[in-house]
């Protein structure tokens, strides 16, 4: 039998074998796969996080969870695939500038997609004026901004201060996330929104449509 608590312990041994593994089986046995990435996927890489912070894991180590993670992910995501709804609006996202993190971006993603929405996926290291290019091409409606290290928040706000400048805000909402940034950082920054995780961030770029 495999649980979720399973799942968490090869994602921190970085075992990619091992996680696709477990996911297959609690796919198989009828999980719900949000519940899989939520209690099982990023419960295992937050504690890859919490070690590294603590010195018990280095760079190499915390790379192979992230490849592990990925992994389970890819087995997860074509059970998300889109339900026959009609394209409810256009999100332009990436992370920031200097990071290279995008489990998280990926998570928003699949979650967006699969309720319909038309996602520019712009990756990872994206700097200002490509988000600025982004906007003027693809006019969305909402501009996710990934970061997860706090030497890269700020680029958010560079992102936001370029659009302002360009007068390309009006019509278009702008929602940060990552494990550092908050709701305070969020209007700090003159952002429209902070979204905690990949539900949340669906929901609010639900509710800019209406
Ligand atoms: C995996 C990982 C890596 C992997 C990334 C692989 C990849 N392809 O993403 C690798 C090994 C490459 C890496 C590298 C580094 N990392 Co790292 N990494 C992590 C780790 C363990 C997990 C991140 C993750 O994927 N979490 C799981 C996802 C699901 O959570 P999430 O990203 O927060 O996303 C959710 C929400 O935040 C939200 N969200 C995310 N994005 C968005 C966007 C929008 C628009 C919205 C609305 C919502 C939203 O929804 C998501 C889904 O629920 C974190 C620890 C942590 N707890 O965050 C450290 C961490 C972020 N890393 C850290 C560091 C220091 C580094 C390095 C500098 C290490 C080094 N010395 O080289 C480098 C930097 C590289 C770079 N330039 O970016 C530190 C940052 C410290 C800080 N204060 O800035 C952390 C916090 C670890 C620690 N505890 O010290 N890392």
């Amino acid at each position: 039998m495999s649980n979720y608590q399973e799942l968490s312990d090869v994602v921190i041994k970085g075992d990619i074998k091992k996680v696709k593994e477990v996911t297959q089986k609690l796919i198989d046995a009828g999980n719900d796969p949000l519940s899989i990435i939520n209690e099982g996927l990023i419960p295992g890489i937050n504690e890859v996080g919490v070690r590294f912070k603590e010195g018990d894991l280095f760079v190499p180590e915390m790379m192979r969870s992230a490849q592990a993670m990925k992994g389970g992910v890819e087995l997860v995501k074509p059970l998300m695939a889109a339900e026959n709804i009609p394209t409810s609006g256009k999100v332009v996202i990436g992370t920031v500038k200097g990071d290279l993190h995008d489990i998280g971006k990926n998570l928003v993603i699949m979650m967006l997609e699969s309720s319909g929405f038309n996602v520019v996926d712009l990756g990872v290291d994206v700097p200002v004026d490509k988000f600025v290019q982004a906007v003027k091409e693809h006019n969305p409606q909402v501009v996710g901004m990934s970061a997860l290290l706090t030497t890269t928040m700020p680029v958010m706000k560079a992102v936001i201060t370029a659009l302002d400048q360009e007068n390309l805000r009006s019509g278009v909402k702008i929602l940060i996330g990552g494990a550092p940034v908050t709701p305070e950082y969020a209007d700090e920054i003159g952002a429209d929104g902070f979204a905690s995780d990949a539900v949340v961030a669906t929901d609010m770029c639900k509710q800019v449509l209406i």
